[in-house]
């Protein structure tokens, strides 16, 4: 019985020492070359190897991200568990991007930036958070962890999640019916949506227009969720006032595209959120550990689901 780790060294020679430490009965291998794939029963990766079913004793694919789109999941032998990360690190950083890009939108930014560089001093009208009301598409991991940083700032806070759900002090709204009465009341818009067949190309036209005028756009899902010309045909339009970009399709962006200079565009590229190897590697033991005593690994991906 062996774990396979297929990501980069620098952040293996982490997990290692942690899988000597906490499972010190489970060998652990970079290069897998030096076992028999029969001995493989987990492996920890982004993307699902081209040759996995040689590994026929394969149990686990942990997933190195909290996404698990990468993986064609209808390629993974059935009987092999999906489980993507959930750790404590991945959330923090979230949870420091989101709020960073809240308030850059929410306290204009971009716009004294460009400002800056034009030698033009203007203050501009800048609304109370009270007045500033927050929405985020998906109440996942993720989203409730932003929502416990955000509270504080008295901003009004609502999500839209697929299946029911509560959340104190956010206003939940779900399934296809939920979607307008959701984003007809929400001024800065964020998506943490995991990308799947349902939520691919969601952020467009129809679903911009559905924003109250001057709505702001922060994206940390997947690129695909986005449809980059009906962004920037709103915002050039003045419907939307602005957006925080962080993932796009392709990644990275060729030189020539308008995300780069766009003045009221603020791009990162993909890095809202990266793994702890430190927490990512006690996150997998824990469910190595749940794992061996017969428990549900915690972030099972549901494959019917996508996510
Ligand atoms: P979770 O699986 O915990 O939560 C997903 C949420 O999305 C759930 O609330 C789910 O609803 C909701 N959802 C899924 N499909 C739909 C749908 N069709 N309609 C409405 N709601 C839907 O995911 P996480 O919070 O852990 O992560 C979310 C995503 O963030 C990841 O999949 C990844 O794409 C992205 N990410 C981006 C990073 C970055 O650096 N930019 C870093 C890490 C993640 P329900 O509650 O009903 O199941
Ligand atoms: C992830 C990511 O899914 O970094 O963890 O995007």
């Amino acid at each position: 019985m062996v774990f396979w780790f297929n990501s980069d060294r620098e952040r293996g020679r982490v997990f290692a020492e942690a899988f000597a430490r906490e499972l010190p009965d489970l060998p652990f291998v970079m290069d897998v070359s030096e076992r028999h794939p029969d001995e493989i029963r987990y492996v920890l990766t982004w993307t699902a190897p081209a040759d996995l079913h040689r590994f026929r004793n394969l149990e686990i694919v942990f997933s190195i991200g909290a996404g698990v789109d990468q993986f064609k999941t209808e390629t993974l032998p059935s009987n092999v568990m999906l489980v993507r990360m959930v750790e404590d690190g991945i959330a923090r950083m979230m949870q420091e991007y989101v709020t960073l890009a809240v308030l850059a939108l929410h306290r204009n930014l971009k716009a004294y930036i460009v400002q800056q560089a034009a030698a033009t001093w203007r203050s501009l009208p800048v609304r109370q958070a009270a007045q500033q009301r927050i929405g985020i598409l998906g109440l996942g991991m993720l989203a409730q962890a932003v929502i416990d940083r955000l509270k504080p700032f008295g901003f009004p806070l609502a999500a839209w999640s697929r299946s029911e759900r509560r959340v104190d002090g956010v206003d939940c709204y779900h399934g296809s019916d939920g979607l307008t009465p959701f984003l007809a009341q929400t001024d800065i818009l964020i998506c943490l949506l995991p990308l799947t067949r349902e939520t691919q190309g969601l952020l467009g036209g129809a679903l911009f227009a559905a924003l109250p005028a001057g709505a702001a756009l922060v994206h940390v899902g997947r690129g695909a969720q986005l449809d980059h010309d009906a962004l920037i045909a709103a915002v050039d339009e003045g419907h939307l006032s602005g957006a925080v970009i962080d993932v796009t399709e392709p990644e990275p962006l060729p030189p020539e595209h308008a995300f780069w200079r766009h003045p009221k565009i603020i791009l990162t590229p993909h890095i809202a959120s990266v793994t702890q190897p430190e927490t990512a590697a006690t996150a997998v033991i824990d469910n190595i550990q749940r794992h061996r005593a017969g428990l549900k690994p915690i972030g099972l991906v549901d494959r019917s689901r996508g996510y």
